[in-house]
């Protein structure tokens, strides 16, 4: 990634901190009470750390290699794979509108499967091992997520169990998956003595988000009262980030975590995220099987695909889930988001 001195001006940065935060909850899913535990990170953080998971080390490594490999092509060969639609290769701008982070990344679409012919630039030249590298890595996503969301609805004590996890496992579910690479900017931070923002803050549309990173820090994730705190790294363990229409499906009680990666400036850092989404048709809605009688459903109804049309046409930090609030949209501002978009072709973001 090659960006000159005067553009870096034009990079949002945040102050440096120090405080180490140790408080991210941990769930170890071989144990009986993972249930509960992953109830209760969502409910106070919508982030948890999860660990005993049994996939090999050896299946995330494989596939950080060949990630680093990529990156680690020229600029022109790897632009050969962008820029992105959303899929495919893409540095520096995230979305359209105009958010810029200190990143290089590769988009993928994992279903029905993960060709489309941006995708089939980036595997073009290992074919093999890259493609067998993600397709490896993403069955044991699939694994994780399913297992997670169906404690979630034993925690929840809602059945049946698979409520949750039969949105994602669905044929037509519109999962994604992202490679980000974060190369050292020591310019940067020199300079002012602030960080550079690698990705800026922001909630995943999605239900869950499993992320995994190499050894390297840079993930932030906020607390409900707003402070910003640092997730110390693991690259054994993936987090687990609870998304926007997690928020929704379960009324409130979970709440989709802000997160944000500022740049580092010695080591790189690599980051895989499976972002587990319910197929675009699909009614985005507090569950029946959780609501008590009389709750209050605190969303207007809405498709996911809706809200995708939503998240593409806002600004990363943006907070999207209000247009759906019930207390805070006029109700005719969504109707006007849907006459607009109905002819728009679906854009797809993150
Ligand atoms: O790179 C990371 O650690 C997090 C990136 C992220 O939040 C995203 O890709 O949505």
């Amino acid at each position: 990634m090659v960006v000159s001195q005067p553009a870096l001006n034009q990079f949002l940065t945040c102050k440096q901190t120090t405080t180490k935060f140790t408080g991210i909850p941990e769930v170890d899913l071989s144990k009986p009470e993972a249930k509960a535990l992953i109830v209760k990170a969502c409910q106070e953080f919508g982030f948890f750390k999860l660990v005993n998971h049994g996939v090999p080390l050896d299946c995330m490594v494989n596939l950080e290699n060949e990630a680093f490999k990529f990156f680690n092509q020229t600029q022109s060969e790897k632009a050969k794979a962008g820029p992105p639609d959303p899929f495919g290769y893409g540095s520096v701008r995230i979305g359209s509108k105009g958010d810029l982070g200190w990143i290089e990344y590769i988009l993928l679409n994992i279903n029905p499967d993960i060709i489309s012919s941006q995708s089939l630039l980036i595997f073009r030249e290992n074919p093999e091992l890259f493609r067998c590298a993600v397709e490896e890595y993403i069955s044991e996503m699939k694994r994780v997520c399913y297992q997670v969301l169906e404690l979630m609805a034993d925690g929840l004590e809602i059945e049946p169990r698979d409520v949750l996890s039969k949105l994602p496992r669905n044929e037509k579910s519109d999962c994604c998956f992202r490679m980000n690479h974060y190369p050292p900017c020591p310019e940067a931070i020199a300079a002012k003595g602030r960080h550079l923002i690698g990705f800026g803050e922001h909630t995943d549309p999605h239900i869950i988000s499993v992320l995994r990173s190499n050894n390297t820090s840079g993930l932030q994730i906020s607390l409900r009262d707003g402070t910003w705190v640092s997730v110390p790294t693991d690259h054994t363990s993936f987090f687990i980030i609870a998304g926007d229409s997690l928020q929704v499906l379960t009324n409130g009680r979970f709440k989709s975590v802000k997160h944000r990666v500022l740049a580092g400036t010695s080591k790189s850092r690599v980051s895989m995220i499976y972002f587990a989404g319910p197929p675009l048709s699909e009614k985005i809605a507090p569950l029946p099987c959780l609501m008590r009688k009389e709750e209050e459903n605190l969303y207007k109804e809405f498709t996911w695909s809706e809200y995708k049309k939503a998240a593409y046409k806002s600004r990363l930090a943006d907070n999207r889930l209000c247009l759906f609030e019930k207390s805070s949209t006029p109700p005719n501002q969504l109707n006007k988001m849907r006459e607009t978009d109905q002819n728009a072709q679906v854009k797809k973001v993150f």
